[in-house]
């Protein structure tokens, strides 16, 4: 089989309509209990989201649940033919990390191998990320929490928190992820730098910046470098597609979701998608105190991750922890070797980060998958011109690599850029 050829659906597979999901959930006596009462009293809504998936919320009257299946094809394009097996490594990928990052995900509830269904708790009193910060929404915990989500789940798949043959054991599994991971480099890594007919954006007022964008031979290097970066740094198990629209907020809640493009890769690649989609947020916010609070989300972030993640390998060293790499023996009796350690892997992680963020952006503009956040400015020119802003900064980041070294100078550039 060569490596791009489909796999047939299993024979069981269908996929599922209401009365079909009612009988599926009625059939597993965990979740029948969960949702209580008679099936034909469950209330069953279509609330599909994403670009991929089917996903459903029921609501029964002991509780709730929410329901996913994999299509044989890409939702949004079903011509678009795709193995269904997304949902089997977001089963894993919520298996595995639980219990690094607690209640900041999702607790799973079932995964049927053969319908491809996942089954997870209902969030149904939240809201998307993504659609409330366009609604002028604002949750002032939610980018820590997210740090925080990040840094637990990095630090503890990384070779820092456990012997390699463990940690290298689960991300060999998560190398099985290829039918997702090809999305990612097509799509997100490669697309935007060459003529595809994927490709697209709103209007000929960007047709310069695009075209920028795939000839500057600057960028085109730091691009081939972080493609790289992304397929040969195993550095810890990702999540592989953390934007706003993965998170879940209330007003005391944030749940990161949608585990489904989960890889080995630089951690920088997670860390990168979510400030490079709170700087499109900026790029889009007509109004200065909603650009103020994104970059205050990108500040509380990167402080929480940063100092999160610092603070679980400082204790790790402490406890003679037995992870492999910087292992414990090393820096035990010497603090300040450790601290010029970490600095130095936390510089590593900040230059993926600042990269990776900067070619999020451009896919959400001139890519295949766009973001719905500059469908809050009304005027068309208008919605160019803050996308051709944003895709400048981006392509500045990318050609030189000094423009900003730190989290705070990417801040600051870009708050003075969105004005
Ligand atoms: C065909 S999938 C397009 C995009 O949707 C997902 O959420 C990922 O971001 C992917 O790149
Ligand atoms: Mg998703």
């Amino acid at each position: 089989m060569s490596p791009h050829s489909l796999p047939p659906a299993p024979a069981a597979y269908r996929t599922l309509d209401t009365d079909g999901i009612r009988a599926f959930l009625a059939g597993v006596p965990t979740l029948a209990t969960r949702l209580g009462g008679p099936a034909a009293h469950w209330r069953i809504r279509e609330v599909s989201d994403g670009n991929l998936n089917n996903v459903f919320l029921i609501d029964g009257p002991q509780g709730g649940v929410c329901f996913k299946q994999s299509l044989p094809h890409v939702r949004v394009d079903p011509a678009w033919k795709m193995p269904l097996d997304r949902t089997f490594y977001e089963a894993a990928y919520l298996r595995e990390i639980r219990p690094c990052v607690g209640a900041l995900t999702t607790d799973i509830l079932h995964f049927d191998p053969d319908l491809f269904v996942l089954v997870v708790e209902s969030l149904d009193r939240h809201v998307v990320l993504r659609r409330g910060l366009m609604a002028g929404g604002d949750w002032p915990d939610a980018a820590r929490a997210v740090g925080a989500f990040v840094a637990r789940g990095a630090f503890h798949t990384s070779l820092l928190a456990a012997p390699f043959e463990e940690i290298t054991r689960r991300l060999d599994v998560f190398s099985g992820n290829r039918t997702l991971t090809r999305i990612t480099v097509d799509l997100v890594l490669t697309d935007p730098y060459r003529d595809h007919p994927r490709n697209h954006w709103i209007s000929p007022d960007l047709d310069g910046i695009a075209a920028d964008i795939r000839t500057d031979p600057h960028v085109r290097r730091r691009v081939g470098a972080m493609q790289a970066r992304f397929l040969t740094c195993r550095q810890a198990l990702l999540h592989g597609d953390l934007h706003t629209g993965s998170v879940m907020v209330a007003d005391d809640d944030t749940r990161v979701i949608d585990g489904e493009f989960a890889c080995p890769g630089p951690i920088g690649f997670d860390c990168g998608l979510f400030i490079g989609n709170l700087l499109l947020h900026l790029f889009a916010c007509g109004d200065s105190a909603g650009q103020d609070r994104a970059v205050r989300d990108i500040a509380q972030f990167w402080a929480s991750f940063h100092d999160t993640f610092g603070e679980l390998w400082r204790t790790a060293t402490r406890h003679d922890g037995n992870g492999d790499a910087y292992a414990a023996a090393l820096f035990r009796d010497d603090p300040s070797g450790l601290q010029q350690a970490q600095a130095d892997f936390m510089r590593d992680v900040t230059a993926d980060t600042i990269a990776f963020a900067a070619m999020e952006i451009i896919r959400r503009i001139v890519g295949y998958a766009h973001v719905p956040d500059f469908d809050t400015i009304p005027d068309r020119a208008a919605r160019a011109g803050r996308q051709a802003a944003a895709l400048a900064l981006a392509r500045d980041l990318l050609a030189d690599p000094d423009i900003v070294t730190t989290i705070a100078d990417l801040e600051s550039l870009a708050r003075g850029r969105a004005r």
